[in-house]
């Protein structure tokens, strides 16, 4: 199977990246993690992108605060899809990084998801692989068949608990 690109800006991404990596972990996908900064570590994070797909990743999950660039840099050089993670921060709590990365300009896309929003950065990157990947797509339907019943025990026991 492919591997996932979980690419974050600063180590103090890791909490929402962790989000993600539990995801993965969940459906055995290999994944393999690094800080590469837009910012402070162009070089490195324009290499990897280069080189992804012949390394053999299939999606790349990119995480970042503030003026957060790393998503659109790395879809900047690589056309495997990138799904872009914005992360929140202490003064404008994460909308300055979502405004930076859902903006994208046209022809290089990246696909946001919400605000530390890990998991559905994982679960949408499963989805990509199992476009290919039988095994894995009954995985995925399993989970949302056992989410659906955790929604309706939930039901069933609602006038219980007003
Ligand atoms: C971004 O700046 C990172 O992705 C992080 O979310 C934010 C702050 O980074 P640190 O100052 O915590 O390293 O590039």
């Amino acid at each position: 199977m492919k591997k996932v690109g979980l690419i974050m800006g600063s180590d103090s991404d890791l909490p929402v990246v962790r989000k993600a990596a539990a995801v993965l972990d969940e459906l055995q996908i290999p994944y393999e993690a690094h800080v590469y900064s837009a910012h402070r570590t162009p070089a490195e994070a324009r290499a990897f992108s280069l080189s992804a797909r012949d390394e053999g990743f299939g999606v790349i999950i990119a995480f970042a605060g503030m003026a957060a660039h790393l998503a659109g840099a790395i879809a900047a050089n690589t056309t495997l899809p990138v799904i872009g993670v914005p992360c929140k921060s202490a003064v404008l709590e994460g909308v300055d990084a979502l405004l930076s990365t859902v903006m994208m300009p046209s022809g290089i896309p990246v696909a946001t998801v919400a605000i530390d929003g890990g998991k559905n950065a994982a679960l949408l990157a499963a989805e990509i692989l199992a476009v290919a990947d039988r095994d894995l797509a009954e995985m995925l339907d399993a989970r949302r068949s056992s989410e659906a019943e955790a929604v309706l025990e939930k039901d069933a026991g609602i006038m219980d608990r007003l």
